[in-house]
């Protein structure tokens, strides 16, 4: 059965060729879907060039606005659900993500129910990140774990996968946040809803082509969404 691979793109023309690339030739198995919110630089029209090109296994939602990563993966997954795939592949279009990980992502998702990509489980894999992000990231790790309790080396990061059956179970009207925020408040629903999480160990590398878009607000986001998500225990134990 196929997986379908959401790549959220604002402004990714330098690499949406070879990310839709380099994901496709990962398996057979896979189909991908970008989630667009009309990047004025053409990413969209770059990818239905391509869709011309490979028809079936590339598939494209154009949003009109720029309304953040939590909004694009849930359109991403409200599509997905209405339709037969296996599991969904959540993965930025900067090669941040290896696309080699996909096959092992979605092999262990037989045996389990979340994956989740994680750069903290051993030390610290991000290359080519200046410190200050570094430090950042690391430090929002574990003030995510000291605060909810939840048992995630990695809770922000941005490579992980979810069996479909785990995903229709999700409410997505619930789902508020958008930055890094999102990231987390997926693997929390996930984890108080009693599924079980695998971590698995990913290198993380700082983009070479564009820019981005990760800025100020989304910082604040996640502290206080945090906050929101432990204090308010928005998402209840089934
Ligand atoms: N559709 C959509 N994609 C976004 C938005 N913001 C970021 N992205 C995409 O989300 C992925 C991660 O963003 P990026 O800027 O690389 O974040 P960083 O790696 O944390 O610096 C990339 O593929 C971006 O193009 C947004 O508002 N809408
Ligand atoms: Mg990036």
């Amino acid at each position: 059965m196929k997986s379908l691979i959401i790549i959220p793109t604002y402004n990714e023309i330098e690499n949406i060729e070879d990310i839709i690339q380099a994901v496709l030739s990962t398996a057979s198995t896979v189909d991908i879907l970008v989630v667009d919110d009309n990047s004025p630089d053409g990413t969209a029209e770059r990818v239905e060039q391509f869709m011309s090109e490979t028809p079936n296994r590339i598939h494209l939602l154009k949003r009109p606005d720029k309304n953040g990563l939590g909004q694009a993966y849930i359109a991403g997954f409200r599509w997905a659900v209405e339709r037969d795939y296996f599991a969904v592949v959540q993965m930025d279009a900067d090669f941040s993500h290896d696309p080699k990980v996909i096959p092992i992502m979605i092999r262990s998702l037989e045996q389990n129910q979340m994956v989740i990509g994680s750069r903290y489980i051993k030390g610290v894999n991000v290359v080519n990140w200046p410190i200050g992000r570094i430090l950042l990231s690391y430090g929002a790790s574990m003030y995510v774990r000291w605060i909810t309790g939840m048992p995630v080396k990695d809770p922000t990061g941005g490579f992980n996968a979810i069996r479909m059956d785990i995903l229709k179970q999700l409410n997505f009207s619930e789902i508020r946040f958008v930055g890094y925020a999102f990231q987390i408040e997926m693997k929390y629903w996930a984890w108080r809803s009693g599924f079980d999480l695998q971590e698995i160990p990913i290198v993380f590398t700082n983009r070479e082509k564009g820019v981005s878009k990760m800025h100020g607000n989304i910082i604040w986001e996640a502290l206080y969404g945090v906050l929101y998500l432990r204090l308010l225990k928005k998402h209840k134990h089934v």
